[in-house]
């Protein structure tokens, strides 16, 4: 049964003795991530640990009564929980389903449809008229600085929202689009929309943009140009007052776990976030209407914060220590106005912190992975399975196996990766055979360093890179590299004997299993 709210995912936890209440107080300034970060790192396997508990502080400094919620998706378990299944393929298997339809033949075929039928229904957000984010509404006399909201680390440029689901609209297609971006806050009022120009919140501005350019708002040549140069995020050229308008944006924090991970999820720029809500929770998103911005929001969330950007209006944000192990440094991006805030009764601040791997945030991108793994075989059938290991924090390293069928299919492996989606900043490709492990890392060291004559098999490519990478030649843009280290062939080039890998062969194996205690080597 779904989680109806963050509290009942909270008690969820509390049960399954995956949660821990803090009552000593603490500081949101710094304490919260020190004590964070040290649980993250938790575990069996050191640096690879499983990720302690969530962590449920009740008494923060500052802020009498307010209690500051982390690392609820610290680990795959937890993880595995917030999306009520066993095991996250089992999700991938859900999404198998609606892509392996056939027309039904007879009645058992459409019988054995029904399920997906029932799936069906469960996906669309319905509009309720109201809900318990609705329980305070505060129209004047709202402040950011109410809220617990967390300093992480010590050269941040102030407090940052970590886990909102931003909602905005698109003014061509009307569609809603769901994505977490952090938001610096720069006063009671006033905060930084870090959207990244590739991504759809970024997309919305822009198209809001070129609408009213379209509509002949003042110096409409100008706007046009220059909102392709500016676009949304991460511009580099001087701010100036082209275009007038604003868009609207409403930020909810809070909700229940499945809500919240689907606004992380690099899902097609015109699937509505709340679908996919749907879809993970196999229950309908309900959404309310927001008091002063044109913009629905999930009716369960602990606090809306409602606003607009200007298009005009572009500021500094960051420093921010980010999840690649650095601070990602200022640059330009829009403002987010608060016009109004609602909130439950005494909200529950849900958050996040990103740092040196592993945090929170590595459980939320394995589960993207499994859950993505059948919609990227979608397009790049060849691939066998795929790791985005922690420490290359998702867009530094993807090593991927593919069943190979022609010369030259790694590298166009690689091209369509470089193609697809998000997956497009992908620094590193490492491409294997279909009999390599991915997962293990050790093997794959092994077979790729083994298998490559680096300038015959590595390939070089250039275009759009993450926000986040401090290292290509130019913010944004920059030069990519694939690792073609399948096995070559003869139609490839390769016209040397390929060596055989060792292995025991079965019967000695067999003999010394059997005769294993005589060796007293246990
Ligand atoms: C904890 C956390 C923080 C994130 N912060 C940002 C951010 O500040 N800016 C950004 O563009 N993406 C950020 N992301 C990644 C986006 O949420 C992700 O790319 C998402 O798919 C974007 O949705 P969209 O495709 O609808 O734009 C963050 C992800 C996580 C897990
Ligand atoms: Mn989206």
């Amino acid at each position: 049964m779904a989680y109806n709210d963050l509290r009942e995912w909270i008690s969820a936890l509390d049960k399954a003795g995956e949660l821990k209440r803090i009552k000593a107080e603490v500081d949101p300034v710094l304490e919260i991530t020190e004590i964070t970060d040290r649980v993250s790192k938790w575990g069996p396997r050191g640096r690879h640990g499983a990720g302690g508990p969530a962590l449920l502080f009740e008494n923060i400094k500052g802020h009498p009564g307010a209690k500051v919620l982390i690392n609820q998706f610290g680990s795959k378990r937890r993880m595995e929980m917030a999306l009520e299944v066993d095991s996250l393929d089992e999700i991938s298997g859900r999404i198998k389903m609606f892509m392996d339809v056939k027309s039904p033949q007879g009645f058992l075929d459409k019988l054995k449809m029904l399920p997906m039928l029932s799936e069906l229904g469960n996906l669309f957000p319905k509009v309720v008229p109201t809900g318990p984010c609705k329980e305070v509404i505060r129209k004047a006399d709202f402040s950011l600085l109410d809220f617990p909201i967390l300093q992480c680390w010590p050269k941040d440029g102030g407090r940052f929202i970590t886990l909102p689901s931003v909602i905005t609209r698109d003014p061509k297609s009307g569609k809603r689009n769901v994505g977490t971006y952090r938001m610096h806050v720069y006063d009671g009022q006033n905060a930084g929309m870090h959207w990244q120009r590739q991504k759809q919140g970024a997309e919305h501005y822009r198209n809001r943009m070129r609408k009213l350019a379209a509509e002949g708002a003042a110096n409409p040549v100008t706007a046009a140009l220059d909102l392709m140069a500016r676009s949304g995020g991460g511009s580099r050229i001087a701010e100036g007052k082209q275009v007038a308008g604003r868009m609207d944006v409403a930020v909810a924090i809070g909700t229940d776990p499945a809500m919240m991970f689907s606004s992380i999820v690099p899902a097609p720029p015109d699937v509505e976030e709340f679908i996919i809500a749907g879809f993970l929770r196999q229950k309908p998103v309900e959404l309310v209407k927001c008091e002063t911005v044109d913009l629905e929001v999930p009716a369960n969330s602990e606090i809306v914060l409602e606003g607009y950007v200007e298009l005009d209006e572009l500021k500094m944000e960051g420093p921010f220590g980010d999840h690649t192990g650095f601070y990602t440094m200022e640059d330009l991006y829009p403002v987010f106005h608060v016009t109004c805030i609602t909130h439950r009764k005494d909200p529950i601040y849900s958050t996040t912190i990103v740092g040196k791997p592993p945090m929170e945030d590595a459980w939320m991108g394995k589960a993207v992975e499994r859950i993505f793994l059948p919609l990227m075989k979608l397009t790049i059938p060849e691939i066998v399975d795929v790791n985005l290991p922690i420490e290359g924090v998702f867009h530094n390293l993807m090593i991927v196996s593919i069943k190979k069928s022609y010369p030259g299919q790694a590298r166009k492996v690689m091209s369509a990766i470089w193609g697809l989606g998000q997956a497009m900043s992908t620094k590193c490709i490492l491409v294997v055979d279909e009999d390599v492990n991915v997962q293990d890392v050790g093997e794959v060291t092994l077979k790729v360093l083994n298998n490559i004559d680096p300038e015959r098999d590595i390939q070089f490519t250039l275009g759009p890179v993450d926000s986040l990478d401090h290292a290509s030649r130019l913010p944004d843009y920059g030069s990519k590299m694939g690792v073609d280290a399948t096995r070559k062939w003869p139609s490839e080039g390769f016209t040397r004997p390929w060596p055989e890998e060792i292995t025991m062969d079965a019967e000695t194996k067999d003999r010394v299993t059997k005769r294993w205690k005589e060796f007293g080597l246990d």
